[in-house]
């Protein structure tokens, strides 16, 4: 197969409440789409970089020059026999992973399409519904923050995750406990917000039967965390870290991850998702696919990604609504706290053209 060419879309897509996480609010996500063309079919990839380069070291404005300048021209005119060609062809290009998995992506929706299979057989699919959890974002104050999670677990949401800083942790922590009692599945983000110096204040969370903490120390701060994961006892788990394979290996062996938060763009890609997941299957570490304000076709993969045997634990998995009033594709409805996992070839969902074109601020087509 041969990539006739890729279109390169931004979509301004309204929130329906302000996001904001220890390192940025958003009230309107602005995402960038790759559309392959792919011996004559489309396939659809999303770029999950943020605007700016505050949760990882990419950004939009930079993917889509990488993607023009370098990524796009090392496969032009190339012969695929498959999308999993195409981690190797872009590996001499450093990082860039969320803009190399938009196209991964595009390109294996494409090729799914055409040979009428679907990402969830693709990727060992053992499910044919996900629980949901739901990331719930920082406020101006606590009685705010407990009616929106009073208004989730209402909806149907199994587990909650709340995001932290310092100023916004443990009396936030406690107030939900309090309300909500000690069964809620509950967990929290720091995206980085906290230093080894704070280990005694984190290990105040101890008490409150937490799943988990994610990321509450700097990217590269691998030995951090080994050490900090030595001083609480709930367990630390890695989002921004996790980089790829390898970088899963490592800080498993050193201790600094019990559990792993799988982000397709950030690892580069679902192939490589996949194979963090089967090493931390064998690794007896559990993971649970996380999230980044995906719209319906991002959404889609991420459902088929947790429908896989090692996704023990309810991802940043949840329905259209969460985020959109309208989406791109077909909305995901929750049903009993669950997804479906999409069926159809590819991705099994496709942008609605008048919603897609509504919402269009850019488009590029780059022929190849
Ligand atoms: O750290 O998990 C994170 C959103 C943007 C960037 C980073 C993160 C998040 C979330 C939202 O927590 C997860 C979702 O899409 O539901
Ligand atoms: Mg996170």
């Amino acid at each position: 197969m041969r990539i006739d060419g890729i279109e390169l879309r931004r979509v301004a897509m309204p929130l329906v409440s302000p996001f904001r996480t220890s390192f940025s609010t958003q009230t309107e996500k602005n995402i960038l789409l790759v559309r392959a063309v792919v011996d004559g079919v489309e396939g659809w990839g999303e770029c999950v970089t943020l605007p700016d380069p505050r949760y990882s070291p990419e950004y939009t404005d930079g993917a889509v020059d990488v993607m023009r300048r370098f990524l796009i021209p090392a496969l032009t005119g190339v012969e695929l026999s498959g999308a999993h060609m195409i981690g190797e062809i872009l590996k001499p290009f450093k990082g860039h992973r969320m803009a190399k998995a938009a196209i991964e992506t595009a390109v294996l929706d494409a090729e799914l399409r055409i040979e009428g299979r679907s990402l969830a057989r693709e990727l060992g699919a053992v499910h044919d519904t996900v629980p949901c959890g739901v990331s719930v974002g920082i406020m101006d104050e606590i009685p705010r923050l407990l009616d929106a999670v009073d208004g989730y677990l209402a909806e149907g949401y199994v587990r909650i995750k709340l995001k932290i800083e310092p100023g916004w942790d443990v009396d936030v922590v406690r107030a939900v406990r309090e309300r909500f009692g000690d069964d809620v599945l509950l967990q929290v983000d720091a995206n980085t917000a906290y230093t080894l110096r704070d280990a005694q204040h984190l290990a105040r969370l101890d008490d409150f039967g937490l799943l988990l903490i994610e990321q509450p120390l700097e990217e590269e701060d691998i030995l951090g965390h080994a050490d900090l994961a030595k001083l609480l006892r709930t367990p630390i788990c890695l989002d921004e870290s996790i980089t790829s394979a390898q970088t899963a290996a490592a800080a498993i062996r050193l201790g600094a991850t019990s559990v792993i938060n799988i982000k397709p763009g950030r690892v580069g890609g679902y192939l490589e998702a996949r194979r963090i997941h089967d090493l931390a299957v064998a690794q007896g570490v559990p993971v649970w696919c996380g999230g980044m304000v995906e719209s319906g076709l991002g959404r889609a993969a991420n459902v088929a990604l947790a429908a896989l045997p090692g996704f023990t634990l309810p991802g940043d998995v949840s329905a259209s609504d969460r985020f959109y009033k309208v989406d791109l594709t077909e909305p995901f409805v929750m049903h009993d706290g669950a997804l479906a996992v999409p069926q159809g070839p590819g991705l099994g969902v496709a942008p609605i053209p008048e919603i897609l074109d509504e919402l269009t601020t850019w488009t590029e087509w780059l022929p190849m």
